[in-house]
């Protein structure tokens, strides 16, 4: 990895937002792209320190100011993401946090990418209850619903969406996509979600997919990794 990626991740690490936006000025100006700024060296530092905070060699303020220097880099790095030309909208995209779950850092990156990528977004937010999904989803008519969570406990209301669309019929009206740390594989299968994908860049794939899929006939999720 190149140094300046490295010295990104380490700003994100010890949570200095203003080093960070100097170190990504440094990146542009060599020609590093903004994705990879946001994947090797933002993304990079967050996960040393998840496993940092993990192990108990940081606590939660620490947590707190790696995500704020993290939100600095993404603002930063979003008007130079290249949008995607063409007439109307590919699909729109109801995004957001499943309950209880406050970590948008993740999220806010899959809603930007899908945007650039030519998808109308409603961003929900953070801690976004299932009927606050089912009814937005309703008013806009929308082609995904898209489900992020980063704690164990708030991926069950990703489950509990998908019932509550099928006790209430609207199961077909929607495919619903899931993503963020703790979700697997089995898991999307388990709760029949339409799709995961591993990273924002992949979101934009699985939602391409999706929207050229008919739901009735489709008997697996779309797993992109
Ligand atoms: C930053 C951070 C915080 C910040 C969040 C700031 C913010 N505004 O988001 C703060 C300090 C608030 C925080 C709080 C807590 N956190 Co925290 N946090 C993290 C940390 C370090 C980074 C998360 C992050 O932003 N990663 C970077 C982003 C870009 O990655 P991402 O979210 O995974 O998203 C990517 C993909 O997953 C995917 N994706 C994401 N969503 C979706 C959705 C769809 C549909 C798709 C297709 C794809 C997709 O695309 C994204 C981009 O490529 C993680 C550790 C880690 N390695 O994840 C812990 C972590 C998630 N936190 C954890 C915990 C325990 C907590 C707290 C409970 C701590 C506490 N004791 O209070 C609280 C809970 C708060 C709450 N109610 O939500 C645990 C969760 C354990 C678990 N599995 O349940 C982790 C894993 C740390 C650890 N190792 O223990 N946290």
């Amino acid at each position: 990895m190149s140094e300046v990626l490295k010295n990104i991740a380490d700003a994100i690490f010890e949570g200095d937002a203003e080093r960070t936006i100097e170190l990504a000025d440094q990146a542009l100006s060599e020609g590093v792209n903004p994705q990879s700024i946001i994947d090797k060296g933002g993304v990079a530092g967050l996960e040393r320190l998840g496993e940092a905070f993990d192990n108990l060699d940081v606590f939660l303020s620490e947590l707190m100011l790696g995500g704020e220097a993290m939100k600095g880099l993404i603002e930063k790095m979003t008007p130079l993401f290249e949008t995607e030309d063409g007439g109307g909208f590919k699909g729109t995209v109801v995004v957001g946090c499943a309950r209880g779950d406050l970590h948008d850092i993740g999220m806010n990156l899959v809603a930007t990418q899908l945007a650039v990528s030519g998808y109308k977004i409603i961003n929900m937010g953070t801690d976004v209850a299932v009927n606050e999904y089912v009814d937005k989803a309703e008013e806009v008519d929308a082609d995904i619903i898209a489900v992020s969570s980063l704690l164990t406990t708030s991926a069950y209301y990703q489950e509990e969406l998908i019932q509550r669309l099928e006790i209430e019929g609207k199961r077909d009206r929607f495919k619903i996509i899931v993503g963020g740390g703790p979700i697997t594989h089995e898991w999307t299968k388990k709760i029949k979600a339409d799709g995961y994908a591993r990273t924002a860049p992949l979101a934009v794939e699985l939602c391409n997919q999706l929207m050229k899929t008919d739901r009735n006939t489709a008997k697996e999720p779309i797993i992109i990794e």
